[in-house]
């Protein structure tokens, strides 16, 4: 599975600080610790922590280049942003993320195609977070159509159908599997599937029991991607073990420890 750490944050406390104090060995430290946990990509977010988003990200960029290579998530909602940050991210590179507005997917699509960059591409628009399945797939296919025109391949798309706090929308869960369902069968080759899932927990108790149910939930209707808390032992464990059930592993009685050790 394509794991994407999520602690590298600006709504983090401890990030937060970091950026204010310029302290990059928490964040090399971060990032570190993440790669070795079995992340695939980091998340990296300003989040509240500064008013200038362009020198933040690449601040936090420069730190994690100097432990890794792994690949970096561009997390920021605003284009004029986005657009100054990615052609200065040195290595491998993600845009998160776009929205399915055509007129949006015109910028973003090229400007990921242009800088050999993947894009991350929510099915939400100007009018917000949809509550059905079908909009959400009509939205999947919008990208798909303007993937297809701007020479995006697939391999560099991950289409992200949103989850929302179950706590506040109890049916959001159930829709974006049927949504993911019906995505899948849109585009062959396939783009990535991608949800943020610790959104779905937010003020929740049992957090990480919430996280790690829907996990497998959703990787059984086709969920291959997760910006996801990669510390969460348990969480990463159902990760592995669905590898292994979804036939992307073969078994073996030690598939846990041959997975980690990676
Ligand atoms: N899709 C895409 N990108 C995303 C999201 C998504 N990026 C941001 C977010 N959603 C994924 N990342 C997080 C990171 C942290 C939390 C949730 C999602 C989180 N934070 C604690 C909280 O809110 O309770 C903060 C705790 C603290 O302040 O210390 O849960 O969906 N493409």
């Amino acid at each position: 599975m394509y794991v994407i750490g999520e602690l590298i944050n600006g709504m983090f406390s401890n990030v937060k600080k970091a950026i204010q104090d310029k302290d990059g060995q928490v964040i090399q430290d971060l990032a570190k610790a993440q790669a070795d946990a079995g992340a695939t990509a980091l998340d990296v977010n300003v989040g509240p922590a500064t008013r200038d988003a362009v020198w933040g990200l690449l601040w936090l960029v420069e730190n994690i280049r100097k432990v890794s290579d792994i690949p970096v998530a561009i997390d920021n909602a605003k284009w004029d942003i986005m657009k100054e940050v990615i052609p200065q991210v040195p290595g491998d590179k993600i845009i998160n993320s776009s929205k399915a507005d055509e007129d949006l997917l015109d910028k973003y699509v090229p400007l990921a195609a242009e800088n050999n960059a993947a894009l991350i591409a929510l099915t939400i628009d100007q009018s917000g977070v949809p509550n059905d399945v079908d909009r959400r797939v009509e939205m999947a296919a919008t990208i798909l159509t303007k993937c297809a025109e701007h020479g995006l391949d697939m391999d560099k798309l991950f289409i992200d159908p949103i989850i929302l706090p179950v706590n506040v929308a109890g049916q959001q869960a159930m829709n974006v599997l049927r949504s993911l369902e019906q995505m899948k069968m849109l585009s062959d080759p396939a783009p990535h599937f991608l949800l943020g899932l610790s959104n779905l927990s937010q003020n929740c108790a049992n957090r990480s029991l919430i996280n790690r149910t829907y996990l497998a939930m959703a990787r059984g209707a086709g969920l291959d991607a997760a910006i996801l808390d990669p510390l969460d032992t348990e969480l990463m464990d159902v990760a592995i073990t669905t590898d292994l059930l979804c036939g992307k592993a073969i078994y073996c009685d030690s598939f846990l420890e041959a997975a980690r050790s990676k």
